[in-house]
């Protein structure tokens, strides 16, 4: 079976003959999910604001030190939204009324609002499938637009073949961000594999290329390794999320929640970004949103303190997952990095096992910018995965593959627009699926007039 035909079959909801399928399906799903989106935030408000008065608020004796360093060494410059952190949160989230429902209406847990009744598992997974290509295929809309363009014009140009075509495929995945090693090793095995396919017209290496993409990405390793967040079975998961400011930390934490929580994980986040003006009042305000437990101390106190306190609140209150939240720090500023490594250390010495992941969050809109705060996090924490923020704000996917051939970190999750609901677990194959749905969509089409 054909490449694209597969990525059509694993993303198409029930029907693999209606091509227009898998566009309507998923907004049905959207909706449904909407629902309970409001119904688990309605549930979950009364409890936040409970728990919240409750939140222990002694810091840890030892470690205050710090503090006054961090004051001087602002955390500024390039990233100007940062001044203003309530536009990152979308406006018609703000306006859902959440506070005047909730005592009315006892809601159910978020596992029971999970299942579709009457759909069979099977229909559901599908269904599921779908509406996450759905959300590749939005996110990745401006990526996709220059990429299919470029190689739709290049098998136009060359309808044969030959090592001109090949010259040129290699500056169009260049321009999309891929990577120059990455590129290199896609060339190589489209060379080979056109050759012993015996390929004659470029338009049949589209599908090739999607196919070794794929390959590229998961390279010897097994999807599932390095697929997915690291969980504590039976036990408190710990997360860091690490990065320079602006790159979308706070946000993806939020939406993180939110995902776990209707997973029906018991989440709480510690608000360790308390250098930024109005940082924890943003995390504080995805916590209301989403319903978890925020866990603050006041501006300007020790983070390691505020991440300590967290932990003894995850574990009193049973909590299934920490998500820790840090200041934006520029990679040249020693204090603040010799910050982060004092919270992983409380961490690791609190939860044996813990942190489960350090994930370097990077923006992909930055291009190769992104690559060398890869490289400089990597030196100083022990990055065990990335989001890679805004994919739906550049032309320039490719990054992805990249990061994962250049720095061999995971990309576990992506943010696919601003959303709570546009961050995505990576997976290669409704990545690549986002980047050449139109011309799957084609490819069926022809096949079916044949
Ligand atoms: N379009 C788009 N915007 C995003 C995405 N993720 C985050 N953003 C936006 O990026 C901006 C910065 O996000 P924050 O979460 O505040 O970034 P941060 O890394 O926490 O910044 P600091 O706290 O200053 O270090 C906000 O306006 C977010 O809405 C995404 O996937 N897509
Ligand atoms: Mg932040």
């Amino acid at each position: 079976m054909g490449f694209f035909k597969k990525l059509k079959e694993q993303f198409t909801p029930i029907e693999v003959e209606e091509p227009a399928s898998h566009e309507e399906k998923p907004t049905e799903l959207e909706k449904d999910e909407t629902e309970k989106d409001n119904s688990i935030q309605e549930s979950e408000v009364q409890e936040t604001s409970d728990e919240q008065s409750e939140a222990p608020v002694a810091p840890q004796e030892d470690e205050e030190k710090e503090e006054e360093e961090k004051h001087e060494s602002p955390v500024e410059e390039d990233q100007p939204e940062l001044e203003a952190p309530e536009t990152s949160v979308p406006q018609e989230e703000l306006e859902a009324p959440k506070v005047e429902e909730q005592e009315e209406t006892p809601l159910p847990e978020p596992e029971d609002t999970e299942a579709l009744p009457e759909e069979p598992a099977v229909v559901e997974s599908k269904e599921k499938q779908a509406s996450i290509a759905e959300k590749f295929r939005k996110g990745l809309a401006k990526t996709r637009d220059s990429f299919s363009t470029k190689i739709n014009e290049l098998v136009a140009k060359y309808r044969e073949v030959d090592e001109e075509f090949f010259e040129e495929l290699e500056e169009v995945l260049i321009s999309a961000d891929v990577g120059v090693h990455a590129v290199m090793d896609l060339i190589e095995e489209l060379e080979m594999e056109v050759k012993r396919r015996n390929i004659k017209d470029t338009r049949e290496v589209r599908e090739v290329i999607s196919e070794k993409l794929v390959e590229l990405y998961y390279g010897d390793e097994e999807e599932e390794e390095v697929q997915g967040l690291r969980t504590e079975p039976d036990g408190l998961s710990v997360y860091l999320f690490v990065g320079v400011n602006g790159v979308g930390k706070t946000t993806s934490i939020g939406k993180l929640a939110y995902q776990l929580r209707q997973e029906g994980k018991k989440v709480i986040l510690a608000a360790g970004d308390t250098f930024r003006a109005g940082a924890i009042e943003q995390l504080h305000s995805w916590g209301d949103r989403v319903g978890v437990d925020v866990i603050k101390h006041s501006a300007g106190s020790d983070p390691a303190a505020v991440v300590y306190d967290g932990i003894k609140a995850a574990k009193s209150r049973k909590a299934d997952v920490l998500i820790c939240d840090t200041a934006g720090r520029l990679q040249n500023k020693v204090n603040l990095m010799n910050e982060l490594s004092k919270v992983k250390k409380v961490i690791s010495r609190e939860i044996p096992g813990a942190p489960h992941e350090v994930l370097l969050t990077l923006d992909a809109t930055t291009g190769q910018n992104a690559m060398s705060q890869a490289k400089t996090f990597s030196e100083v924490t022990d990055v065990t995965g990335i989001v890679l923020t805004k994919l739906d704000g550049t032309a320039k996917g490719g990054i992805i593959l990249a990061i994962r051939k250049e720095l061999e970190i995971p990309v576990k999750l992506v943010g696919l627009g601003e959303g709570v609901n546009d961050l995505e677990a990576f997976d290669a194959h409704a990545f690549v699926y986002g980047l050449f749905a139109d011309m799957i969509d084609e490819y069926e089409e022809q096949g079916e007039e044949e």
